[in-house]
């Protein structure tokens, strides 16, 4: 296989014209998870009928994994809380190189966007007095994070999509873009085919917004399930001219389910937050809360990247268990009070024989989230190419080297809502004409895919996915050093020479084609991971460096990647202020004190 990214325009033209169907509407949005839906909402609220298109069945997307809830500062619980005190807080575990705009407008946005969503039917848990309840969550001043159960996210992606019904947005499932249509100055639309059927298609629209997830299933252990999160919104975006940033800010989320224990299908998948925001504790092999030692004030609840290092630090000195993980217990608290607050978790390890009420719980962490991805204005959602729009896990910006757990969510509602109101504004033409450049730019990519899904070697895309999963793990993990990302940028290029042997059984229908496309993204955003990762000289976040191990001050910079004719180019841009009340907010130091929890 050839990198896809640069053949379609190799590919001559050919007198054979490839059957397609065409769909040509104002506005595309490229996913349906919750900032698809939340932005085509607020297109169809300014009058704007935009089609939403997606890889799985409507109702069906990676939202649903995020768990245990979304932050808002309501103040339910803990009224000293406010949006800037939100905002303080992102930025804090971001490590200062969060876009402070992106921060604010989540910030300040989110206590709206939570009522509203109450307003449409989410069925947040309440306190007793009526109000909408808040729990605690990693390395939060305050109860910010609003929940349903531990299935926060799939109550929400079901009532955007009810939401989306009752106002007769369209949409269009299993279809997989494959390329931007692009004359190399702006988006008109993007090429793709059908999954069921193989057909090709041709999204003809003058304004697109990308909301395609993250890329953490590049991974070899990852929280997604294989079809999500495999790097499409980022490099669709880098193929047709935009700008990624902070590729190499990767979530490992710290309790991921261990394969040995329960099985390779559950490896990975997400123990949510919310066990250890409900007191969930952590236990070594050995029987020691073994948090006391790295973070005796925060404990379990310190951020994402200081317990995932602090659980793989365990592992690697030989107090782990034998499975690989270390324990994860609940079970201290009522047994009620648990079915209440993680019926999921209950209800998922009783499948697997276990008994959370009354057992621990075996995790190691997982490739969860890219706080890195399409560097956008957060106002609008625009690339810098004309016409192309981004939302979601598929930019950067408002988590910085950090994610809270709890703001991903909080994005794509308060962010989708903003650049879908923006994208409604630019629509001057309701069905855009397809022209013969397009056409023949369209052909080109359909002779492309052709071919590719009669490659005939010996190696599938799968064993290379696999193989890429191996070399980011291990030399793009949780630790790194310059030796280490050096080894894993000479097994990618190892491994992009043996997609020349590519094979693929079955037709475009099949997996294996899904998983060859797939392929075709992971290549470029898996090098500016492993870029990014060798040029920040410092750690910071979940960036750690064994060979760099303390912040750099001068290292307070975003690194940003564009595609050029050479190839990958990466440079620095150094990072904005925040607005004076978000600095008072940071400067007042709040901070989690986890004993409240005991
Ligand atoms: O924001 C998240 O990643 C989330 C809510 C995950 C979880 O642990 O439940």
């Amino acid at each position: 296989m050839r990198d896809r990214l640069q053949t379609a325009e190799s590919v001559a033209d050919r007198d054979e014209t490839i059957d397609h169907e065409t769909v040509s509407v104002p506005v595309l949005v490229v996913g349906a998870g919750a900032a698809g839906a939340r932005a085509a909402i607020a297109l169809a609220d300014q009058g704007v009928e935009p089609l939403v298109i997606g890889k799985s069945d409507h109702g069906d997307a990676h939202t649903t994994w995020a768990a245990g809830g979304i932050n808002a500062a309501l103040g339910s619980l803990d009224p000293e809380d406010d949006w800037t005190v939100h905002a303080a807080d992102t930025l804090d575990e971001g490590h200062y190189i969060n876009d402070p705009e992106a921060v604010e407008l989540t910030a300040k946005h989110m206590p709206d966007r939570i009522r509203e969503l109450a307003d449409w039917g989410m069925p947040f848990d309440r306190t007793e007095d009526g109000k909408i309840n808040q729990r605690y969550f990693g390395a939060q001043s305050f109860r910010r994070t609003c929940f349903v159960g531990d299935r926060t996210g799939e109550a929400m992606l079901d009532t955007l999509v009810a939401k989306a019904r009752d106002m007769d947005i369209p949409y269009r499932d299993n279809v997989m873009v494959t390329r931007l249509l692009t004359d190399g100055e702006r988006v008109a639309g993007a090429m793709g085919f059908d999954m069921e059927s193989g057909e090709f298609v041709l999204f003809r629209s003058d304004q697109v917004v990308l909301a395609a997830g993250g890329s953490s299933a590049l991974y070899e252990r990852h929280s997604s399930r294989e079809d999500e999160n495999n790097g499409d919104g980022p490099a669709l975006a880098l193929g047709a001219g935009a700008r990624l940033m902070d590729i190499e800010f990767v979530q490992f989320h710290p309790t991921g389910m261990v394969g040995a224990r329960y099985g390779e299908e559950w490896d990975g998948r997400l123990v949510t937050e919310a066990v250890r925001g409900e007191g969930g504790r952590l236990i070594n092999a050995e029987g020691e809360r073994f948090m006391e030692r790295y973070s005796p004030d925060q404990m379990e609840l310190d951020a994402r990247d200081v317990v995932a290092r602090a659980i793989a630090q365990e592992i690697r000195e030989g107090r782990g268990t034998d499975n690989g993980g270390v324990y994860l217990d609940i079970s201290h608290r009522d047994d009620e009070y648990i079915r209440e607050r993680l019926p999921s978790m209950v209800e998922r390890f009783q499948s697997l024989g276990v008994d959370i009420t009354e057992e621990p719980m075996e995790v190691a962490p997982t490739a969860h989230y890219s706080m890195g991805g399409v560097d956008i204005d957060f106002s609008t959602g625009e690339t810098g190419v004309p016409g192309l729009y981004a939302v979601g896990e598929t930019v950067a910006g408002v988590h910085g080297a950090n994610r809270l757990g709890g703001n991903s969510l909080a994005e794509t509602v308060a962010i989708g809502k903003l650049v879908g109101e923006h994208v409604a504004e630019q629509v001057e033409d309701t069905a855009p004409a397809v022209t013969d450049g397009q056409r023949a730019l369209a052909q080109r990519e359909f002779h492309a895919l052709a071919e590719l899904a009669d490659s005939d070697g010996e190696v599938t895309a799968r064993e290379l996915l696999a193989d890429l999963g191996d070399i980011l793990w291990e030399h793009a993990g949780i630790l790194r050093d310059e030796t280490s990302l050096r080894e894993g940028l000479a097994e990618l290029d190892a491994l992009r020479a043996r997609t020349a042997d590519l094979r693929i059984d079955g037709d475009r229908t099949s997996r294996d084609f899904e998983f060859a496309v797939d392929l075709s993204f992971s290549l470029p955003i898996a090098e500016a991971m492993l870029r990014g990762a060798l040029e920040r000289t410092e750690s910071r976040g979940a960036h750690y460096r064994t060979d760099y191990p303390e912040t750099d001050g001068d290292w307070r910079r975003n690194i940003v990647v564009s595609e050029e004719p050479t190839g990958l180019n990466l440079r620095t841009r150094g990072v904005a202020e925040p607005s004076p009340e978000v600095q008072d907010a940071v400067d007042t130091g709040y901070e989690l004190d986890y004993h409240h929890l005991e």
